[in-house]
């Protein structure tokens, strides 16, 4: 991986520019993987490479979903392997949620490198490798194990491609999704969606996880009751509005 100064001014950005391309160079990450690295960057842009209100209201939502959970599950894929494997561990550690690979590209040498890369961050067990079961789609998203996703009352779904998305909602699953993008279909179709970047998303929910699991459950109950998905979704299209508005008043001519 290229050094990046800690100085420069767009030191995050492109330190995670770099490692997705090195996921790539492991194996880890599709080739498809940085064009889709690209368009989740050129929606950061547009919300100011922040996490907005409306992302920590559904972020609280989520784990709050996570831990009520029984069996909830982590989905990884080539990207997330390569940009937040040690946060998705942590994640999984404190919420009790298994972690699955499931990859659109899949190999069965990708879904073996990610399991290696996923334990050498600290996981202990990651399924994905022999999958017993099937979703109702006809890419290789639908292969699943009956212990994990198949069964799963919650899964986080980061970086996920609409359909199956829509199936795992269909199939009555809470879906928690992570996309920059609020117009794709997996935003607008997930039960909760978080428009935030990855790896600011999962370092929330972590920080999250750790002072939520103290709360009440009946505390927890309401967070999810009360939430709204159709209000988080469109603030997070006013957030990117008012915020292009402050740039535009910015460039004086
Ligand atoms: O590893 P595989 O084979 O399962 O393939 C994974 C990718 C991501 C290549 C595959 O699922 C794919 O092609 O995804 P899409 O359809 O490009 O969708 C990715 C979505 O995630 C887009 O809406 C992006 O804006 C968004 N996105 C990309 N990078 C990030 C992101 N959202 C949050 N954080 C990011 N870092």
């Amino acid at each position: 991986m290229t050094d990046i100064p800690q100085d420069h001014p767009r030191y995050e950005s492109l330190l995670a520019r770099e490692k997705v391309a090195a996921g790539v160079k492991m194996g880890i990450t599709s080739i498809q993987g940085l064009i889709a690295q690209g368009r989740g960057e050129s929606f950061d842009y547009l919300i100011g490479e922040r996490s907005t209100e409306s992302a920590l209201y559904a972020e609280r939502a989520a784990v709050a979903a996570l831990l009520l959970a029984k069996n909830p599950v982590i989905s990884v894929n080539g990207n997330v392997a390569a940009l937040a494997p040690e946060k998705v561990v942590s994640l999984a550690d404190i919420t009790g949620a298994r972690i699955e690979v499931n990859l659109f590209h899949r190999t069965d040498t990708r879904v073996h490198l990610i399991i290696e890369h996923l334990k050498a961050n600290g996981a202990s067990e990651v399924l994905g490798k022999n999958p017993d079961a099937t979703l109702e789609l006809s890419h290789d998203r639908r292969l699943v194990d009956s212990r994990g996703i198949y069964t799963a009352d919650v899964v986080l779904v980061p970086l996920e491609d609409g359909d199956r998305c829509e199936k795992l909602v269909e199939m009555g699953k809470t879906v928690i999704t992570i996309d920059l993008n609020p117009l794709s279909r997996t935003s607008r179709t997930a039960t909760i969606s978080i428009v935030d970047n990855l790896t600011r998303a999962l370092e929330n929910m972590v920080k999250l996880a750790r002072e939520m699991k103290k709360e009440r459950k009946e505390e927890l109950v309401k967070l999810i009751t009360t939430y709204e998905n159709k209000k988080a979704l469109s603030e997070a299209i006013s957030e990117i509005q008012e915020h292009l508005k402050t740039l535009i008043a910015e460039i004086e001519y």
